[in-house]
């Protein structure tokens, strides 16, 4: 395209101007009237840029037509008629140069859908307000132009919700019109990522996570407001693993004080009060004892501890252990050996007549001491060691080892196993391996077992110590408070 600016005295010279030096395929661009005269801007080859820019938006618009039906291919092959019309016009006015840049112009114009009388240049107007009308048209008409080639943009983007189902089967069978690259580039949208959807998802989301929190807040202020040294206490339990059902008559009696290191103090008495723990029994009464639990807790450990115990108490005479534990020559081996260094007669039993004759024949024995093989309640060897250590006329104390490094489902399935035996307290183990006491500590509660001895070590005999229960609270406390330190050290908020 070839633009040019004229100045001329009128309107009239102006246009004759442009005739003569851009020929009569020439078209007006703006005019205005200056200081002296008229300024005139026009450009050659207009339509074919024109044209050229409006090339994708007529493509979109001929597959468009191709969809809606015969009546557009009629008025697009009308508007050819009238632009080819239009050609041989301005040729067969080409002598006159007025009249051959008014049809320029009318062409383009229709062309462009400027129809209406006003936007047509009219040389026998005045000419200010020929000029200024075709200043006015050729805004009017970019404005137009401008304004079709943004709604197109637009239609190509925003999905088609009123297709049928068929209607969409249809333009899929029709020959697909070569598509413009700046259409091809969109994504294929689908409902579900509509964009005003999604973005209303969002909104909602936000607004629920926002009433959830307020809620919560309202709940917990509410708390807060009840008895704040409560609330302190109940997230300090919490933290320690200790199950609301141990722990809310002793916030009852704590709730009053004022102070709430007086109350934490209070509490962690009333709690270690409610663990149960037995006298250092076994060594002092003595008698026949088996050690029961699930596998691997310690238990054959703790015998040997105690044994060592008993030996260096009263003597090695005084001692016989004694193992159910003969389907592992390993096991079998463990408790032998241990005889072996403490100077202590094993013998091995395998059902209730064998256990018999072994206890018969450690009579004299102050204490007698039995392992078990651990195994599961899906064990079918468990009915057998029910039999043999079960019996009315057999006195043994039974004695559950549990591990403080399992799971309080753990811990209440092997409760819930050995039971039967009539329990006369238990013992825990591996205090020094737990990261927690809460699990352990809520179940011997809730149980109202005797805990006996708590073992930290695999040292035989050292790791062993009479039960003690402010050792066990405290213990708590300390792995929580230990706990917690690691973890705000590795989130750097502490
Ligand atoms: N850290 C630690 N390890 C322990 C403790 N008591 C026992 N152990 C170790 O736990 C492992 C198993 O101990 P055992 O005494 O063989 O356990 P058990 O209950 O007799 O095992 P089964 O006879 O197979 O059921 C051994 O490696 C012990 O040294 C303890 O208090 N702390
Ligand atoms: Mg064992």
């Amino acid at each position: 395209m070839k633009i040019r600016r004229f100045f001329a005295k009128d309107m009239r010279t102006a246009l004759s101007q442009v005739s003569a030096e851009l020929g009569s395929e020439a078209a007006i661009l703006s005019s205005n009237k200056v200081s002296g005269g008229v300024e005139v801007v026009a450009a050659t080859d207009y339509e074919e840029a024109l044209e050229h820019s409006r090339q994708p938006l007529s493509s979109t618009r001929g597959s468009a037509s191709q969809t809606t039906g015969q009546s557009t291919e009629q008025s697009t092959g009308a508007a050819q008629n009238q632009s080819a019309h239009n050609r041989l016009s301005n040729n067969s006015l080409s002598q006159n140069p007025i009249h051959n840049q008014t049809s320029v112009h009318q062409g383009t114009a229709e062309q462009h859908g400027l129809n209406r009388q006003s936007d047509l240049y009219n040389p026998l107007q005045d000419d200010s307000s020929a000029a200024s009308t075709l200043a006015n048209a050729t805004t009017n008409h970019l404005k137009r132009f401008l304004n079709k080639q943004s709604a197109g943009a637009k239609q190509r983007v925003t999905p088609e919700p009123s297709y049928s189902e068929s209607e969409q089967t249809n333009v899929k069978s029709m020959p697909q019109a070569p598509i413009p690259e700046q259409q091809q580039s969109f994504p294929n949208i689908e409902w579900s990522q509509e964009p005003t959807l999604v973005a209303m998802r969002e909104e909602l989301n936000l607004l629920r996570n926002l009433l959830e929190e307020q809620v919560s807040q309202i709940a917990w202020d509410k708390q807060s407001q009840a008895s704040p040294v409560k609330v302190a206490l109940t997230r300090e339990f919490k933290r320690m693993g200790l199950n609301e059902s141990i722990y809310n008559d002793i916030f009852a009696q704590c709730e009053n004080e004022r102070d709430y290191e007086c109350a934490w103090q209070k509490a962690l008495a009333l709690l270690s009060k409610k663990v149960m723990v037995g006298e250092d029994e076994i060594l002092t009464r003595g008698g026949v004892v088996a050690f029961v639990g699930p596998t691997g807790v310690g238990k054959t450990t703790t015998l040997a501890k105690i044994a060592a115990k008993q030996v260096v108490k009263h003597g090695a005479d005084s001692v016989a252990m004694i193992t159910t534990d003969n389907f592992r020559i390993a096991a079998h081996e463990q408790i032998r050996t241990f005889g072996r260094i403490l100077q202590v007669p094993v013998r091995m039993v395998d059902d209730e007549q064998s256990l018999r004759d072994a206890l018969n024949h450690f009579a004299d024995k102050k204490l007698v001491l039995i392992d078990t093989a651990g195994m599961s309640q899906h064990d079918e060897r468990m009915n057998q060691l029910m039999q043999c250590l079960a019996h009315d006329n057999i006195n043994i104390q039974h004695y559950l080892v549990l591990s403080a490094t399992s799971q309080s489902s753990v811990l209440k399935d092997a409760i819930k196993l050995f039971s039967p035996l009539q329990l006369s307290g238990c013992m825990i183990t591996k205090l020094d391996e737990a990261a927690s006491l809460g699990e352990v500590i809520s179940t011997i509660i809730e149980h109202q077992l005797n805990v006996i001895y708590t073992t930290d070590g695999q040292r035989v005999p050292e790791d062993i110590r009479v039960a003690r229960a402010h050792h066990l609270v405290s213990k708590m406390v300390w792995l929580t408070r230990n706990r917690q330190q690691t973890e705000q050290l590795a989130t750097g908020t502490h």
